[in-house]
């Protein structure tokens, strides 16, 4: 069977996180405006699809992924008007947009739930998910992703809620018809606005194990598949979604999901199944998480990454379908995790790039890493705004950690890193806002920005438009089978994408080292990119990467 041709899979992905990218009114947040202003950036690099974080009104507890209106848009980014220009503005050139949908949670001050804490009698009381303690405690062991227990005491009625992530986002109760039709009623709202399909936030998890026994596996990770992901009815509520709504748009979906395991994830995506058009799985990107999670680091290495690559390929085959990233707003830069931000950040860089864009799956680039920003270092506690930063740095250093061991591990894993404004130019703030941004701005502006990018033909900028021109003119690299040369090799990734009568040989280095390479088997190639002018022979120079069209009869 071939791999069915759709326009998301040939498209690329530009995830917005919008508080961080264009500052319109000097107040320090990025608003609907500031990214209007920007649309011909986008266009210019050649993105197609963009994905933005929540834009809806919200306390922000979790910076908008707590949702209290989703018919409105939170007035710091704008208005509903915004919002349409925004829309036309990126059809009129051609792009599409995509909204994130937090509907396995709301806010703790939308509406259902105030009138559901209300009273234990009230119509909107199973909205949510309400039991009595057990033994004066929680009525059961579960942790919240941002740390501590996923039950709230509410002292009026005695109950507890359920929040899988901060307390101030209560857990929708997807078990009740009523709660699900409300969630169908806002997906075609914004449908019928025109948008092009949505990012579903943390979709393994809408169904709950609602015999709630406590969890036993000892990692956070296996706890996660044990007891949050891939409830009984993840897959039926899934595909009503389908029925109810989507299949009546030609929309995209991508369902983010931790807890989606290389061997359930054609569950989600399999092309038969009436369910989702690609997922964001996490494998890659929880590598290192200890027993407790980010801020509680182990060893991995490229071979790991490698491996999860391969085993994701050989699961989806020809019926399913990832996306292929390596950060976004919930992790650290790419460049600086996976590459390296320093003597290298220019190389790396592109070599990274170039991994995602010669995949199996649609790139998707977070706002900043196309001109290779990178983690910043913040020496205070005090700098960091991320609720789940701020919540374990109370717990770690309550159980004895020194403060400062802390904020080094958040310096490296954080999710603040990526969440600094993108840097636009070396004026004050990097030209992001005319006021104080609201997180600090990362100190490198002045070397790191876009319009240094743009007058530099050697930046990492033009690299990313001429590869997303490539991939675009090149089947292969769309829809190719996908080899790879030598899975177990330290330093040096080798792959081929094949399709009909069209191959390219992709030869990368992820190493600070030069690293031997031996291209003898692929005698007719030509190259058609690299990130060094020079090259030697059987060796690559540190970071090199190289794309050759391979010439097959
Ligand atoms: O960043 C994480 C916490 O360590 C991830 O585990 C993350 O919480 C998980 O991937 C789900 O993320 C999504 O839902 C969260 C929100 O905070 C994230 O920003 C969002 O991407 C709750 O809505
Ligand atoms: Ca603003």
């Amino acid at each position: 069977m071939e791999v069915e041709k759709k326009w998301w899979k040939e498209q690329v992905i530009y995830q917005i996180y919008p508080r961080s990218f264009n500052d319109s009114n000097g107040d320090g947040i990025g608003d609907i405006p500031g990214i209007i202003s920007q649309l011909d950036y986008l266009k210019y690099l050649g993105v197609d699809i963009i994905w933005l974080s929540p834009i809806y009104d919200s306390p922000n507890d979790d910076n908008g992924y707590d949702i209290s209106d989703y018919y409105n848009i939170h007035p710091e980014f704008g208005t509903m008007e915004d919002f349409d220009a925004l829309l036309s503005g990126l059809h009129i050139r051609g792009m599409k947009l995509i909204m994130d949908v937090v509907v396995n949670h709301s806010s703790d001050e939308h509406e259902w739930f105030k009138k559901s804490i209300a009273s234990k009698d009230s119509d909107h009381r199973n909205y949510y998910y309400w039991k009595p303690g057990k033994n004066g405690g929680p009525p059961n062991n579960w942790q919240s992703f941002f740390g501590g227990s996923a039950w709230e005491l509410d002292p009026k009625s005695g109950e507890y809620y359920l929040h899988i992530f901060s307390k101030k986002q209560p857990d929708l109760n997807w078990e009740n018809e009523k709660v699900r039709n409300e969630i169908y009623k806002i997906l075609a709202f914004w449908l019928d606005k025109g948008v092009n399909g949505f990012r579903m936030d943390v979709i393994p998890l809408i169904s709950k194990r609602l015999e709630f026994a406590d969890a036993t596996q000892p990692t956070f990770g296996k706890v996660v598949e044990e007891v949050y992901s891939n409830g009984p009815r993840v897959h039926e509520f899934i595909k009503e979604i389908n029925e109810r709504v989507l299949s009546k748009y030609d929309v995209m979906t991508v369902g983010e999901g931790p807890g989606i395991s290389k061997d359930v994830g054609l569950n989600y995506v399999g092309h038969d199944r009436g369910e989702l058009n690609m997922i964001f799985h996490l494998d890659h990107m929880f590598l290192g998480f200890g027993p407790r999670g980010r801020f509680d680091q182990l060893p991995y290495n490229w071979n790991d990454i490698k491996r999860i690559f391969k085993d994701w390929y050989v699961s989806m085959g020809t019926s399913g379908w990832v996306s292929i990233f390596l950060d976004n707003h919930d992790f650290a830069r790419l460049v600086s995790r996976f590459g390296n931000d320093k003597e290298f950040r220019n190389e790396s860089s592109k070599m990274l790039a170039m991994l995602i864009l010669t995949m199996r799956g649609t790139p998707c680039i977070y706002q900043g890493t196309e001109i290779g920003m990178t983690n910043v270092t913040f020496n205070k506690i005090e700098d960091f705004k991320d609720l789940e930063t701020l919540n374990f740095y109370k717990e770690f250093t309550n159980e004895g950690m020194a403060p400062d061991e802390f904020i080094g591990i958040a310096n490296e894993n954080g999710r603040d890193n990526v969440r600094t404004p993108i840097q636009w130019s070396g004026a004050d703030n990097g030209g992001f806002t005319d006021g104080k941004p609201w997180i600090a701005m990362n100190p490198n502006y002045n070397e790191i920005n876009v319009e240094a990018a743009l007058s530099d033909k050697q930046s990492i900028f033009y690299f990313y438009k001429e590869l997303l021109h490539l991939r675009k003119n090149a089947p292969a690299l769309i829809y190719g089978e996908w080899d790879v040369i030598d899975q177990e090799s330290e330093n040096v990734y080798v792959y081929t994408r094949k399709f009909d009568k069209n191959a390219y040989l992709i030869v990368l280095n992820h190493s600070d080292e030069h690293s031997a390479v031996d291209l003898n088997a692929f005698s007719a190639k030509l190259l058609v990119m690299s990130n060094y002018n020079n090259r030697m022979k059987d060796v690559l120079i540190p970071w090199e990467c190289r794309l050759y069209k391979l010439m097959i009869n």
